[in-house]
């Protein structure tokens, strides 16, 4: 399987995701993107910034990483966004690469200081979805027809108060019985994404939390499970095995989730830049994103669901080198237009 190893490990780097919009009760916010927005720096985003930088989005691989709070050296945010209990979020992701299978979940927590380190968070799950058996579907891959999104709702009865919404997706593919043999046992992908929330309402539960790290263990069932999405001609029941799939974590809270109260909240500053500069911005991440997509395009084509097709997957195995070398260059090629940006944008 040396061949599929590198195509999906190795050299395809950039068949990582993440978040390219979040929407929060009406508004749209620019997430920290950081394909582009180390390089525009100071930039001010909801989202917490972190060290990570370049064309792909790292994904964190080990349980005990402090970076599984808030990504690496996750630094408090500019921004925070207005939301009413109750309210919905939806999250937008780059390209998902559909044999990423996992679930994908959202937590809150709490934190009443920027000085709080977000490793002593305590953090509540709001969300989760692992695989839907009638779909016959893994969340990765139902977020991946449905514009690479998924959706869930703040609780309504939570005490109001400023929250880090953490979104994550988990790749599990590195579990599968098929890619294990070189060695890759444990390597999971988790994508977590930290945001600031400013929430109001009338509620009054605080809710009992995790922290990350700490929530999540390299024994986990929800994190040891291997998913069926095989290569090859195996014809055993997918849907049987999958459907007895658990996320990891603590339990959902299961408070009330009703609809919320009052008009929809104006933020004062979204991170979406003036339209000139939007426009100009989209147009950079547009072919910073290009090779991704490209190579997301191509592995959702031949591995679509559950079944790669071998031949394919082997005469293109070089394609995921291909796409980072790819990447490498718009990087290059873009420097001067994104400096532009930078000193167009004011630092904003
Ligand atoms: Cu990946």
């Amino acid at each position: 399987m040396a061949i599929l190893s590198v195509l999906l490990f190795a050299g395809a780097a950039v068949a990582h995701t993440g978040i390219r919009h979040i929407l929060i009760d009406g508004n749209i916010y620019h997430p920290y993107d950081s394909r582009i927005d180390p390089l525009i720096r100071p930039v001010r985003r909801i989202e917490w910034s972190h060290d990570a930088m370049g064309a792909t989005f790292n994904p964190i691989t080990n349980f005990s990483d402090p970076s599984l709070a808030c990504r690496e050296n996750g630094k408090y945010p500019a921004l925070k966004a207005p939301a009413r209990a109750g309210a919905e979020v939806a999250t937008y992701w780059t390209p998902i690469t559909r044999m990423h299978n996992g679930p994908a979940l959202a937590y809150l927590g709490r934190i009443d200081s920027p000085e709080t380190k977000p490793q002593d968070v305590k953090f509540f799950k709001i969300y989760e979805y692992g695989f839907n058996k009638e779909k016959d579907r893994w969340a990765n891959e139902d977020a991946s027809d449905h514009y690479d999104s998924f959706s869930f709702k703040l609780p309504s009865d939570i005490k109001a108060g400023t929250y880090i919404l953490r979104t994550e997706l988990i790749a599990m593919h590195g579990n599968m019985k098929e890619l294990k043999s070189n060695g890759l046992r444990g390597q999971i992908q988790i994508y977590p994404h930290c945001f600031n929330l400013e929430i109001t309402g009338s509620g009054t539960a605080t809710p009992e939390g995790v922290n990350f790290p700490g929530a999540y263990k390299v024994d986990d069932a929800g994190l040891t499970f291997p998913p069926f999405a095989t290569y090859g001609n195996d014809t055993s029941p997918g849907n049987e095995h999958n459907s007895k799939y658990v996320p990891p974590g603590p339990p959902k809270y299961n408070g009330k989730y009703d609809a919320p109260v009052g008009p929809l909240p104006v933020p004062t500053e979204t991170g979406i830049y003036s339209p000139e500069l939007e426009t100009t911005y989209q147009d950079l991440i547009r072919k910073i994103e290009r090779p991704a997509l490209k190579l997301a395009t191509y592995i959702n084509t031949v591995w679509p669901h559950y079944h790669a097709d071998a031949d394919q997957m082997k005469a293109y195995g070089k394609m995921g080198a291909v796409a980072g070398k790819e990447g490498k260059e718009v990087m290059a090629g873009l420097k001067a237009d994104i400096a532009a940006f930078k000193e167009a944008a004011g630092g904003k």
